[in-house]
């Protein structure tokens, strides 16, 4: 084991010695390892991104608390508090994360009984994300969402991202301007009408919650025998939020019929029986919490977050790939295509979309 790695590990206060590690998952922003002891305990470690979270002490303080207050609503629900929730684990010395020349890291708990997805294998998948993103949603209904840091400001403020968008075709970083015209055009053919939400936002019409803002199908743990999904996990970016955007953001991931780095455009479309699975289970899941507006808009939060999320992989591409892994050069370009394909398929099935929640809200 490399020795900075070691001065990482023994850091924290682990079950065991480490005898194995192994990089896991395929989340875009933190670098995640898997570590094994000579007691047989698995911790997940990670190395959290300091240039995307510059404030991990104030990022580990939220998760600490909404995990504890977690434990506390899911045992009051009969539930099991060290399986239906991250632990995390603190270091010897009692701080909530390693912050040291090798970088800043967490550890937490690793659930080996448990399983994440990258894509649904049936719409059960999906609803059983969806179920349990808005059971999510519910457990933190009452949580004091004033205490909480906001780990990223403006995360899912659609008109700040068009204008970080319109400052990277500005600056022309890396020189990709040129070659990326109609995407750009089709983006800001949309920044008018993307707003909405926020707008609603600000009149007061819609509610802030505490949301969870990073709704991806491989952030949400399943259970391989009963197939349901039990732990919400990734929970940096929970702040207040829409919820019709955490409903927005699953569905832009895990409705399309290919991966969100598919180059076949041909094989990206947004598949309405996946769209009904997770509508179901997330409303199953919210319960009583949302209010008709909320529901009646949800199909615009899956416009608008799968149009965000393609204008953000797009500023990235023009800044030269500063904030999302990227795997290579087009990357960040091949994702922004996926989504604004996607958008295109939202705008062709809108009203199928609404059918669909008017059924099941
Ligand atoms: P990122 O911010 O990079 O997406 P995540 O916290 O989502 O980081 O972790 C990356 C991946 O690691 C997840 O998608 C999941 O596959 C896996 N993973 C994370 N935590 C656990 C856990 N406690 N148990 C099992 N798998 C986990
Ligand atoms: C990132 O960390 P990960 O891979 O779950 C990103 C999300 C994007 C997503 C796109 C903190 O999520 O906002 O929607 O990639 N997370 C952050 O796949 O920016
Ligand atoms: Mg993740």
């Amino acid at each position: 084991m490399q020795q900075k790695l070691k001065n990482v590990i023994d850091a924290f206060a682990f079950i065991g010695e480490v005898i194995e590690t192994k990089p896991f998952g395929s989340g875009h922003i933190n670098d995640t390892l898997l570590l094994t002891t000579n007691k047989g305990a698995q911790y997940i470690l990670q190395q959290m991104n300091t240039y995307v979270f510059p404030h991990p002490q104030q990022l580990m303080e939220n998760v600490f608390s909404v995990t504890e207050y977690l434990k506390k609503r899911i045992v009051e629900r009969g539930g099991n508090p060290n399986r239906e929730t991250l632990t995390f684990i603190k270091t010897k010395s009692g701080a909530l994360y390693y912050d040291g020349p090798e970088g800043a890291f967490r550890a937490y708990r690793f659930q080996g009984d448990l399983f994440a997805l990258d894509s649904a294998r049936s719409p059960k998948d999906f609803y059983a994300s969806g179920k349990a993103f808005g059971k999510f949603q519910s457990l933190l209904a009452d949580y004091p969402a004033a205490e909480l840091f906001e780990t990223i400001p403006h995360f899912h403020d659609t008109p700040a991202r068009f204008e970080q968008l319109k400052e990277a075709i500005a600056k022309n970083e890396a020189g990709r301007v040129e070659a990326v015209a109609e995407e750009i055009a089709f983006a800001l053919d949309r920044e008018q009408e993307s707003g909405l939400i926020m707008e609603l936002q600000k009149q007061g019409i819609l509610p802030l919650r505490v949301t969870h803002n990073d709704t991806k199908l491989n952030n949400v743990l399943l259970d391989p025998k009963t197939e349901e999904g039990v732990c919400v996990i990734d929970l940096d970016t929970v702040m207040p939020g829409q919820a019709i955007f955490d409903f927005g953001d699953s569905i832009r991931f895990g409705a399309s019929t290919a991966a969100e780095d598919e180059q076949d455009l041909s094989k990206v479309e947004l598949d309405l029986e996946l769209f009904a699975a997770y509508t179901k289970g997330f409303l199953e899941g919210c319960g009583d919490c949302l209010s008709d507006q909320e529901k009646s808009l949800l199909p615009t939060g899956a416009w608008t977050m799968t149009l965000e999320c393609g204008i953000r992989f797009l500023a990235d591409y023009l800044n030269g790939d500063c904030y999302f892994k990227t795997a290579y050069p087009a990357h960040n370009l091949v994702r922004a295509r996926t989504q604004f394909k996607l958008v295109r398929e939202m705008e062709e099935k809108q009203d199928q979309m609404q059918a669909i929640v008017a059924k099941y809200q």
